[in-house]
């Protein structure tokens, strides 16, 4: 039953983020069923998938000398460089085979062009090359974005700090959340959101009907 307004936002829900994939993430897979229950309460649901081409610049395979999880300067910022995940048309970019993606009304892929990597769904990581999110929400006149999935640290902080920059409200829907937390990184994740207004829920709330 559709109650809540606004869009269920389901980050990143990929073989390779779960249990057995290339970049798994603790506990990937327990989103899969909270993601699930409250889809069903949106009026509009989108997915994401990262989606890298191999060779994927983001991959510490296409550096020498570097190991997934090194990090590397690159003209638009700092990268951490990842095993090899998500690549197109693999298993591993494969949604998750218990994630319900039939109300989905949208799928987004992202990370596709080989020299820039994409966390936010709305903008690569210039922040700046924009994916066409935005401007979806903006002519159906969605203004509210709940956002769920892989990693808390990653796709869901950047896509929600990005959705507060404009001029959308971000809530994030805590327990269909998973991080893959590097140094800390969830829990400054998780500060920064607070300190941008972002909303924080959970499966309870929404399923009771509160934070519309
Ligand atoms: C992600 C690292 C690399 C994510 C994607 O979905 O959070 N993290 N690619
Ligand atoms: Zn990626």
């Amino acid at each position: 039953m559709a109650g809540l307004t606004g869009l269920l936002l389901v980050v990143d829900v990929q073989n390779d983020f779960c249990r057995g994939g290339a970049l798994a993430i603790p506990s990937g897979d327990e989103v899969v069923p909270v993601a699930n229950r409250i889809a069903d309460k949106f009026s509009h649901v989108a997915l994401t998938q990262d989606w890298h081409p191999s060779g994927h610049l983001s991959f510490a395979s296409s550096h020498t000398g570097k190991k997934p999880f090194d990090s590397l300067e690159l003209p638009y910022g700092r990268q951490t460089l990842w095993p090899d995940h998500c690549v197109q048309g693999s298993r591993g970019a494969d949604f998750h085979k218990d994630l319900r993606t039939t109300s989905a009304e949208f799928i987004l892929r992202k990370g596709y062009d080989k020299n820039i990597d994409s966390y936010s769904a709305f903008f690569e990581n210039d922040r700046r090359t924009p994916t066409g999110l935005a401007g979806y929400l903006r002519e159906r006149s969605i203004k509210t974005v709940h956002i769920c999935g892989l990693a808390t640290d990653y796709c869901v902080f950047y896509s929600a700090m990005d959705a507060m920059r404009l001029g959308f409200a971000a809530h994030v829907v805590e327990d269909a959340c998973r991080g893959i937390n590097l140094a800390d990184s969830v829990e400054l994740a998780m500060r920064e959101m607070a300190l941008a207004g972002v909303v924080f829920t959970d499966s309870e709330k929404l399923l009771a009907g509160v934070g519309a």
